[in-house]
């Protein structure tokens, strides 16, 4: 059985086998935490994006899907990048997000990473409210660490005390140890 942590920070600094990225479509690159990890992990991550789209993913990763990169700079090994559903074009359905946690690490199992870290993926410019966010990465994490050969460790990276805050209060009322 693994751990579920939260703590507010940048999820560039982690040091942890695999760090999540919530991406747009495009896999090329955006503002909030995907440019915060693409600076942080130096142009190759970019060219390894562009790579994964002429080769594998001409039309983009679809949302609720997870692919894998080198994380290159960054101090983990793997950026896994997800692509939350943006409430504001209307994607308001919580299974797709719920995917992006469950795909996410299964994928980081994938690569072989015990230890992992999330963002709160969709909970910025994707408008999602940071309390569903919480529910649906806490329930797939609670799975991802007490599965067989799940992770050792699911980090929850969150910017703000008040989403730390958010985050643990939906923990405790989920019965979810964290
Ligand atoms: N470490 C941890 N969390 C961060 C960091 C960081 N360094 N920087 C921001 N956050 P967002 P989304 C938090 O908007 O809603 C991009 O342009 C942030 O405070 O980054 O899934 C993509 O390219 C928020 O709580 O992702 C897409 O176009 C959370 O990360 C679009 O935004 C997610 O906010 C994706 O929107």
């Amino acid at each position: 059985m693994g751990n579920i942590e939260i703590v507010t920070g940048d999820i560039t600094t982690q040091k942890v086998d695999a760090i999540v990225n919530a991406a747009n479509s495009s896999l090329l690159g955006g503002g909030g935490v995907d440019g915060a990890i693409h600076r942080a992990a130096g142009p190759e991550l970019l060219a390894a994006c562009r790579e994964l789209r002429d080769s594998t993913l001409p039309d983009g990763l679809p949302p609720g899907d997870a692919i894998a990169t080198p994380g290159f700079a960054l101090p983990a090994k793997w950026v896994i990048h997800t692509v939350g559903p943006n409430r504001h074009a209307g994607a308001t359905d919580p299974a797709t997000l719920r995917r992006c946690f469950t795909n996410s690490i299964s994928v980081a199992r994938g690569m072989g990473a015990r230890r992992m870290a999330f963002p709160a993926v969709s909970a910025g410019v994707y408008g999602w409210a940071m309390g569903t966010v919480a529910e649906l990465g806490l329930a797939a994490a609670a799975e991802g660490v007490s599965r067989r050969g799940g992770m050792d460790l699911i980090r929850f990276v969150l910017v703000s005390p008040e989403a730390a805050t958010v985050f643990t209060e939906t923990a405790d009322r989920l019965g979810i140890a964290a």
